[in-house]
């Protein structure tokens, strides 16, 4: 069940309550379906107080996130320590990073009759995020608010963080899951399906780049966002620069190849994820250029020689293994990610790995744009 088909079983007033909670100060005067996650439902709420007007009340999918309580840790820990870390070298420029609210018993989540886990977080006033790259302009931005992500948490031990998500970005972990659901179904053999099985195989070897290099030391574990894609990104409605980083469900020990990947194959995919003419996607270099010189501008301080040479594999394995994560729930019948009709999950699948093709076709261009700006 997705927001909207929340507010139309359980209404506004059951909403209007759990919202309730939440609020320390005025009268929740309005609860909307909020954003476009696949995974956890969100909602706007908002207030009649002067103080705050608005606030993001979120129900956390338990199917995927088993222990939210670890999350709600994590998100504690790290703005806590971004906290600290600003009051003492504060940015010449607006940047904030979201609050976790309590309830009126001081707890950072409340749990409903029928054991649903919600939590709420503050909204970042007087900004917005883009579903897809609608004006280039946000390029830099965005690259730069990854890298101040990165930058924020990089004297934060890893260790320090809980894993929310196992097997999180571990792709052999996903094409274990694939050939698992495959061997208990027969999809129906359509050209698109056939095209995904082929898709999937001739890449399984490589798939396995960024794990080994992990394993063999030539990539630190370090704290990573996850989920850097487009539109976590929030930009100030007024001076168009990004402000925060939104989304702190997956932040936890990981790769920062995770969240570059992920983050240029979205932002440089200027049709978006969702669109449903996966012939028009493509991989645009020029987009990908101003990313990462807007990541590199407050990154390079603590990158290694290895991290570059790795940058390339990294844009694109997240795009092949987002595709492959859709294609393994088409397959199993859409049990992890929402959907708006049975043939969501392939048509996604098909944008990735599409846009992975893009990327591999233009393999010399992009490392040459990673090896330039080094
Ligand atoms: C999911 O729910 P949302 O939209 O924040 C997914 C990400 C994917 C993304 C693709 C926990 O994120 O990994 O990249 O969809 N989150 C999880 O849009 O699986
Ligand atoms: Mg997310």
């Amino acid at each position: 069940m997705n927001a909207t088909e929340h507010l139309k079983t359980q209404g506004t007033e059951n909403l209007t309550a759990i919202a309730e909670q939440f609020t320390l100060q005025g009268k929740v005067t309005n609860v909307q379906a909020f954003g476009s996650g696949n995974i956890n439902d969100t909602f706007l709420v908002s207030l009649d107080s002067s103080k705050e007007q608005h606030f993001v009340l979120q129900r956390i999918n338990t199917q995927v996130f088993r222990q939210p309580q670890l999350i709600m840790q994590n998100m504690r820990i790290y703005t806590e320590h971004v906290r600290k870390r600003l009051q003492c070298t504060p940015l010449s420029r607006r940047w904030e990073v979201p609050r976790v609210l309590l309830t009126k018993d001081a707890q950072d989540h409340w749990k409903d009759a029928e054991g649903s886990f919600w939590r709420a977080i503050s909204f970042i006033e007087g900004s917005q995020s883009l579903d897809t790259m609608s004006d280039r302009s946000y390029a830099k931005e965005i690259g730069y608010a990854l890298g101040m992500f990165h930058n924020l948490i990089s004297d934060l031990p890893p260790e320090k963080l809980a894993d929310t998500l196992e097997g999180f970005h571990i792709t052999p972990l996903y094409l274990q899951h694939y050939e698992d659901v495959l061997a208990k179904t027969s999809p129906r053999q359509t050209p698109e399906v056939n095209y995904c099985l082929q898709f999937v195989s001739d890449r399984k070897v490589w798939a396995h780049i960024l794990e080994d290099a992990k394993a063999q030391g030539k990539l630190p574990l370090r704290l990573m966002h996850g989920d850097p894609k487009i539109n976590n990104v929030m930009f100030d409605t007024a001076t168009h620069q990004a402000v925060s980083v939104i989304d702190l469900d997956t932040v936890k020990p990981g790769l920062v190849h995770y969240d570059i990947g992920d983050c240029l194959r979205s932002g440089c995919n200027p049709v978006g994820e969702e669109t449903e003419k996966w012939g028009n996607v493509y991989f645009d270099t020029e987009l990908c250029k101003e990313i990462l010189e807007g990541y590199l501008s407050v990154a390079k301080a603590f990158l290694t020689e290895n991290d570059y040479l790795y940058m390339y594999d990294a844009i694109r394995l997240i795009a092949f293994e987002l595709g492959l994560r859709f294609f393994a729930d088409y397959l199993a019948g859409n049990v992890y990610f929402k959907i708006k009709h049975p043939e969501h999950n392939l048509a996604r699948a098909l944008v990735q790995f599409k846009l992975s093709e893009s990327i591999e076709s233009q393999e010399t261009a992009i490392r040459k744009i990673i090896q330039d700006m080094k």
